[in-house]
């Protein structure tokens, strides 16, 4: 019988050891793709690896915006590892067969959410056939699982933050400050059937707290850090913050960040702290946060807006939803005041909440879709392990079994997952399906709306100090040129549609008395560019187009290191295997030997300072192949 931890952060300081400590050789890797298909593993065609297509742009065709994001989980804790750690994002199954053939691992910790569940079994099968020895660890949200240790054959299940823990778990001091990552938020970035994956356009991705202390029934993000009242911080202070971002902004050479912490405003006190430094220190810094919205109330518009405060996620779930998140606040009203001033609203909706029943769906979808936010997330009222509301739906005998429903069709965009009182016969689908099309229909493409509201920005701010201006500037600048030649492709692509085409001309024409004759010009010409490739993109996705991430593969410095001496060993012994009567060199400097054979059969010895040396360098990254799904 295996020895399965569950363990919360508090409860970790009698978790296990690994006997090798920093010299435990690691790898880490998220879970196998292809995504966006119908596979045996859990793979669906509407559960692409992307956020928008998934989620928030679903049937806005050509318009949708296409992006992918890195495992930042992962990352985070390889960051904060001494000992030797390769890292697998999106291999394909044959890619991470062919990763746990060819090198040796004692430790593969594999990261997961639910709907991956398959995948992690699978990987977890091939692991004990291809490197027995190895401890499987498995973190993520998929650890919220009750009874996850009876469907895969793991050693140890984290359930909770990963990146202590791992530093426990090899011998390493788990007090020292967490290292951040410098990485962009997102890659792949593309729109009307235009790659804009420039770098330097994407917010770089900043991690300041996990957990939600907010804790809403339905919260998986919440639970996996200990529910109602908890929340586990990186970084503690505007000052820890402020000195993380600034060592991302010279690293990436970024302004922008986007702080994946499920209510980054809350620490209110850390959030004024950092914008004091960032008056004091001249940061004309943009941030994107996600945002609850009695939080977003509790400041001002001016703090916001001397924060950077850009691009806002906000739960709206649903009029007349019980949520403390949003009692006495009207989002519409919110949403109106916050775009108006050039902070661009995501906002979030559910679809099935208790009170929902066919009779009141129209007045819902039409409730939601009246906020006119540039984003809409609709995603299922589904109750996942962990959360108090799966905990109910349990009590109640109201959940479906997995042979009545597979956990990779519980993604939100779906079904139900259990039986809903006044919802049957899976209407939910198509209520959220229509709740999407509405939002499209009436606000039109979610890029048109985007540009609006950056247009606001500008004509709000043009005459702010100059280190808000700034901000505004950049983020108005594509305006003047490419944005101003998709506004006319999307009013020439509706031409039959009064209602959007007029809102695109209104749009054009602001943006005209704004920049001048040269966007003028430079507008049908861009224009036409993009009408032809929006046509094109249209009809790849008919045909069935899909768009995959392409894998990463890194290793840390140790890892690198590692890898050298495994080299510099097996030429040892093939050198002495072939020279019985010859000894290899011995480095009296404490750096690595490497034998080196020479053509002939000849060989010297080169020794190699490891500090110095060209041949170890800092963070390489190897790239994988593009897999683009035709
Ligand atoms: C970024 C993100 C995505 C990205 C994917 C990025 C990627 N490469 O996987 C995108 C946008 C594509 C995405 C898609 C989906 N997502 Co998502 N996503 C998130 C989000 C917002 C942030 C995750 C993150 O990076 N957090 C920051 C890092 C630092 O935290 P972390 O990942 O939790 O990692 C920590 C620990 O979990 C742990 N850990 C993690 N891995 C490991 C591994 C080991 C070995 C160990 C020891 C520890 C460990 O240590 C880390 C550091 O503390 C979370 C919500 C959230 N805030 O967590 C939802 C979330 C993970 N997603 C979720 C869901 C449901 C989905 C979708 C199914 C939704 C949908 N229908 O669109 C799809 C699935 C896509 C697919 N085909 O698989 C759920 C998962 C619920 C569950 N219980 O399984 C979450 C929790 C959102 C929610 N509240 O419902 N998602
Ligand atoms: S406020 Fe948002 S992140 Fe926090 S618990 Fe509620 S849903 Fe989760």
């Amino acid at each position: 019988m295996k020895d399965y931890q569950f363990m919360q952060e508090k409860e970790m300081i009698n978790q296990p050891r690994h006997p090798l400590g920093t010299r435990t050789s690691v790898l880490l890797t998220s879970v196998f793709g292809p995504f966006a298909r119908d596979d045996e593993y859990g793979s669906r065609k509407i559960n692409p690896m992307e956020l928008y297509q998934n989620q928030v742009t679903r049937v806005q065709g050509g318009f949708s915006l296409r992006m992918f994001h890195r495992s930042f989980g992962l990352m985070m804790i390889q960051a904060n590892l001494e000992a030797p750690c390769t890292l697998l994002d999106f291999p394909t199954l044959e890619r991470f067969i062919e990763e746990i053939q060819n090198h040796t691992y004692d430790v593969i910790g594999i990261s997961g959410i639910l709907p991956n569940v398959g995948k992690v079994r699978k990987m977890c099968q091939l692991v004990r056939q291809h490197q027995p020895a190895a401890t499987i660890i498995i973190g993520g949200h998929i650890t919220n699982k009750e009874g996850l240790d009876q469907m895969i054959d793991a050693d140890i299940i984290v359930r909770g933050e990963g990146i202590r823990w791992f530093q426990r778990y090899l011998g390493q001091d788990d007090k020292v400050p967490i290292k951040h990552i410098a990485a962009l938020s997102g890659f792949g970035t593309r729109i009307m059937g235009i790659d804009i994956g420039s770098p330097g356009g994407t917010a770089a991705i900043l991690v300041p707290s996990v957990g939600c202390p907010v804790g809403c029934n339905f919260c998986a993000t919440s639970a996996l850090f200990g529910g109602k009242g908890n929340s586990i911080h990186f970084y503690e202070t505007g000052d820890e913050l402020f000195a993380v971002m600034c060592e991302i902004e010279r690293k990436l050479k970024v302004r922008s960040f986007f702080a994946l912490d499920e209510n980054f405003l809350l620490h209110k006190k850390r959030a004024l702290r950092l914008l004091e430094l960032m008056e004091t220190n001249n940061k004309s810094w943009a941030i994107f946060v996600f945002s609850s919205a009695r939080v977003l109330k509790s400041y001002t518009i001016d703090q916001l807006i001397r924060l950077g405060i850009s691009w806002v996620w906000m739960g709206l779930e649903g009029q007349e939803s019980a949520y403390d998140k949003l009692k006495g606040v009207d989002t519409r009203d919110l949403v109106k005041t916050l775009q108006s001033q050039g902070i661009r609203v995501l906002g979030s909706s559910i679809i099935g909440l208790e009170d929902h029943r066919p009779e009141n769906m129209d007045a819902i979808i039409d409730y939601a879709v009246s906020h006119e936010s540039v984003f809409h997330q609709f995603m299922l009222y589904s109750p996942v392990p962990g959360t108090p509301l799966h905990e109910k739906h349990k009590q109640d005998g109201t959940l479906l079994s997995e042979p009545e429903f597979s956990y990779a069709d519980a993604h939100g965009q779906y079904r139900f997952n259990y039986r809903h009182k006044h919802i049957k016969d899976g209407q939910e689908g198509q209520y959220l399906l229509d709740a999407f099309r509405c939002d499209f229909k009436i606000n039109g493409p979610s890029l048109l709306r985007l540009i609006r509201v950056l247009l606001n920005g500008w004509q709000m701010h043009k005459d702010a100090p100059k280190r808000i201006r700034d901000r505004f500037a950049r983020e108005v600048f594509p305006v003047r040129s490419a944005y101003a030649g998709a506004v006319w492709a999307i009013r020439k692509w509706y031409r039959n549609d009064q209602h959007i085409a007029g809102q695109a001309d209104k749009l054009l024409r602001d943006i005209y008395a704004t920049f001048g004759w040269t966007t003028r010009l430079i507008a049908p010409l861009i224009g036409r560019y993009a009408w032809f490739t929006l046509n094109r993109e249209e009809k790849r996705l008919a045909a069935g187009w899909a768009y995959e991430p392409h894998h990463f593969c890194e290793k840390n410095f140790a890892a690198r290191l590692f890898e050298r001496e495994q080299a510099a060993k097996s030429k040892k012994e093939i050198y002495r295997e072939k020279n019985k009567n010859s000894s290899n060199v011995a480095n009296s400097r404490g750096g690595v030997t490497a034998i080196r054979w020479l053509p002939g059969g000849s060989h010297r010895a080169r020794s190699v300072d490891i500090k110095n040396s060209p041949l170890v360098k800092p963070d390489i990254l190897v790239k994988g192949t593009g897999d683009q799904a035709p």
